[in-house]
C-alpha cells in the first residue's frame, strides 16, 4: 500500500517525535490562489520520495505523526485546534498551509504555548514579502497582514525578524519607521553577505535558552526561477540552496518547535517542482533534527 511519508509515519501520537498537520485554506491570498492544495499535494507527492537526505543519510529515526487537515476558516477555532491539540505534543512541528494569513492563527496559537513555558516566543519570517501591512484589500486577516497581527497580539518589535524580503506595499515601510527594532534581512542584504554571516547574527540574537522560536517560511522568498508554484511570484530572491541553508541553519542552532510552510499554489505550479522544493526541504530538516540531537524519541 502507498502510503504518506512512507517509512517515517507511525500510528499513534505517543511514539512520535515530529508532527505535521495541513491547513487547506487559502481565500485571503490577494493574486493567485491554489495554496489550499499544497497539503494534501505534498502528502501525494511524499509516496514517491525514499526516507533519505540529499547527501544518502538515513532519516528513520524521523517518526512522524499526521495530524490531517484542520480547516482555516473560522481562525478562533483553528488558533485553539493548534494549541490545544497540535502544539501539546512534544517534538518539532510543521504546519503545512495554505496562504499565509493561517499564521495569524498558528502565530497566536504559539504565542500562548510559548508564554504557558515561560519562553519569550520569535517569529523568524523567510518571505519575499514584510506582510506587515495592518489592512490589505479591506481586510486585517489578509496574507499581507500577519506580521502586523503578530505584534498586535503581543510578541516584541525586536523578536520579529525577516529573511528574504523584496517586496514592499508604501504602509509597511511606514510601519517600519514605528517599529525599527524588527530586523530586515533583504534578499539582496542576504545575497551580499552570505548565509553564514546572516546565521552568525541571528543565532547569536536567538541562542539563549528564554526562547522559543516559530519559523514561518513562504515559499515565495525563492526566486520564481526555483518556485513558480506560488500566487505573488516575486523576482530576484534567493536560491535552493540559500533557503535550505537558512531553515536546517536556524533549526540546528536554535530553540524552533513549530514551523510552517506556506503560499506552495500546486495549480499553478510547473511540473510540482516548488511542492517538490517544499518536500526536498522538510526532508532537509529532518536530517538536520537528527544530526542536531533534537528529535526527543
Ligand atoms: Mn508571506
Amino acid at each position: 500500500m502507498k502510503q504518506e511519508f512512507r517509512d517515517l509515519m507511525v500510528e499513534n501520537k505517543e511514539e512520535a517525535n515530529v508532527f505535521i498537520c495541513g491547513v487547506p485554506y487559502d481565500k485571503n491570498a490577494s493574486v493567485g490562489k491554489g495554496a489550499s492544495l499544497a497539503p494534501d499535494t505534498l502528502r501525494e507527492l511524499s509516496y514517491d520520495l525514499p526516507p533519505l537526505d540529499m547527501v544518502g543519510n538515513l532519516l528513520t529515526k524521523v517518526k512522524l505523526f499526521d495530524f490531517g487537515n484542520y480547516s482555516g476558516e473560522d481562525f478562533s477555532k483553528l488558533e485553539k485546534n493548534i494549541h490545544d491539540e497540535f502544539l501539546s505534543t512534544n517534538g518539532f512541528h510543521i504546519i503545512l498551509g495554505g496562504d499565509h494569513s493561517i499564521a495569524i492563527a498558528s502565530e497566536r496559537a504559539f504565542f500562548n504555548h510559548a508564554k504557558e513555558n515561560n519562553k519569550v516566543p520569535v517569529i523568524i519570517h523567510i518571505d519575499a514579502h514584510p506582510d506587515i501591512c495592518d489592512v490589505y484589500h479591506d481586510s486585517k486577516y489578509s496574507h499581507a497582514c500577519p506580521n502586523f497581527r503578530a505584534i498586535e497580539y503581543g510578541y516584541e518589535d525586536k523578536n520579529v525578524t525577516m529573511i528574504g524580503i523584496r517586496g514592499f506595499e508604501a504602509q509597511e515601510i511606514e510601519t517600519f519607521k514605528k517599529h525599527p527594532s524588527i530586523d530586515v534581512f533583504k534578499a539582496i542584504d542576504v545575497k551580499k553577505m552570505g548565509v553564514e554571516a546572516l546565521l552568525t547574527l541571528i543565532v547569536s540574537k536567538y541562542k539563549d535558552p528564554k526562547y522559543e522560536v516559530y519559523l514561518s517560511y513562504d515559499i515565495d522568498a525563492n526566486d520564481p526561477a526555483f518556485a513558480p508554484g506560488t500566487g505573488t511570484p516575486e523576482a530576484f530572491g534567493l536560491s535552493n540552496f540559500e533557503t535550505m541553508a537558512i531553515v536546517t541553519g536556524l533549526i540546528s542552532n536554535l530553540n524552533i518547535t513549530c514551523m510552517d510552510l506556506v503560499e506552495i499554489a500546486p495549480p499553478l505550479d510547473v511540473n510540482n517542482i516548488t511542492s517538490w522544493l517544499g518536500l526536498k526541504t522538510i526532508y532537509e530538516i529532518f536530517n538536520a533534527l537528527i544530526k542536531t540531537n533534537k528529535l526527543s524519541k
